[in-house]
């Protein structure tokens, strides 16, 4: 759907779903979350025409979470020139954090439903708001990794309250009482909520998928943040797709042993046999390891 087609289309989207006051905006509901008129559009346009490289990172995040963190983290781990201590190459010295991780929904399809991204270089980096099930397909189905950051609820909306009222106030308008905003966001209805529901659509999908998904924690970010963006910064670097599409380790071989490097690098999926074995191979090599390994507590599941 192009946008220029709007308000038409999306007026008569817009007509059919459930629809609340936000402060002074319009929320939809759409599969259970509320966005903004001007998100939504964004958000639909994104899930469906956005491709993910394997060398993708994407910041997600519910608002006010600590997203503006990673938003300067994240490209500060990332430089290649490593800028850590070199105030020369520091990007967040020019740039405003939220230039370094451009939105899927508040900036790069905003304007146009099917952007030319081809001018990014890899690894590209992106942040959205949206809730997991919201995620362009494949962003869920390439090896691209997600980091997801998360607060305490009560400091989530303290925040959210104050950035919303500063908004609101330098448009001239009076501040919104808490009471109110306080009742909107227990009932789940503020952008990108509820709130908890998003929580819940990452935590789960982290559990499922840690090598996928890194799901942290404000409160633990500023406790021990050196030992959290180690996390980061280790599964970005050691990612199988950042190494296998390193120079080093496209060409040459173990001067040892002789095998090219590149072979040391394959898919490094979970239940890549369903691709290659047949049903009988599965049932013996099951038969096997449950053999094998009765009474000594270690399983690998299905
Ligand atoms: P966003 O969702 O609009 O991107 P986000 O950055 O997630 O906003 O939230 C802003 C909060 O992160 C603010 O919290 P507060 O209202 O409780 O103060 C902001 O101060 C905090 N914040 C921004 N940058 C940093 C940082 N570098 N370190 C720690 N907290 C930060």
């Amino acid at each position: 759907m192009e946008y220029s087609s709007f308000p038409s289309a999306f007026s008569t989207l817009f007509g059919e779903l459930p629809k609340e006051t936000w402060c002074c905006s319009d929320l939809y509901n759409w599969e259970g979350f509320w966005y903004a008129s001007s998100h939504l559009p964004a958000a639909m346009a994104a899930r469906l025409n956005f491709q993910a490289k394997d060398t993708d990172v994407f910041l997600t995040s519910s608002m006010k979470t600590g997203t503006t963190w990673l938003k300067a983290i994240i490209p500060t781990i990332m430089n290649p020139i490593g800028c850590m201590n070199d105030d020369n190459n520091d990007p967040l010295l020019k740039r405003h954090p939220n230039e370094l991780m451009p939105s899927l929904e508040f900036q790069l399809f905003k304007e146009n439903p099917n952007p030319d991204l081809s001018y990014m270089p890899s690894p590209r980096l992106f942040r959205t708001h949206v809730p997991y099930p919201m995620l362009p397909e494949s962003v869920k189905n390439s090896t691209c990794k997600i980091v997801y950051i998360t607060r305490h609820p009560k400091d989530t909306f303290v925040s959210l309250w104050h950035f919303l009222n500063s908004l609101v106030t330098t448009h001239g308008n009076d501040p919104w009482p808490m009471n109110e905003a306080f009742d909107s966001f227990c009932r789940g209805v503020h952008a990108f909520g509820p709130f908890h529901d998003h929580v819940l659509s990452y935590w789960k999908e982290s559990i499922k998928r840690p090598e996928k998904i890194l799901f942290l924690r404000y409160e633990d970010m500023k406790k021990d943040p050196k030992v959290e963006s180690r996390r980061m910064a280790l599964l970005w670097r050691c990612s199988l797709e950042r190494l296998k599409n390193l120079e080093v380790n496209k060409h040459g071989a173990d001067p040892w042993l002789g095998f090219e490097y590149k072979f040391y690098f394959r898919r490094g999926s979970v239940g890549d046999w369903k691709n290659n074995m047949s049903n009988e191979m599965k049932e013996k090599l099951d038969h096997i390891t449950a053999m094998k390994f009765e009474g000594s507590g270690l399983g690998f599941g299905n």
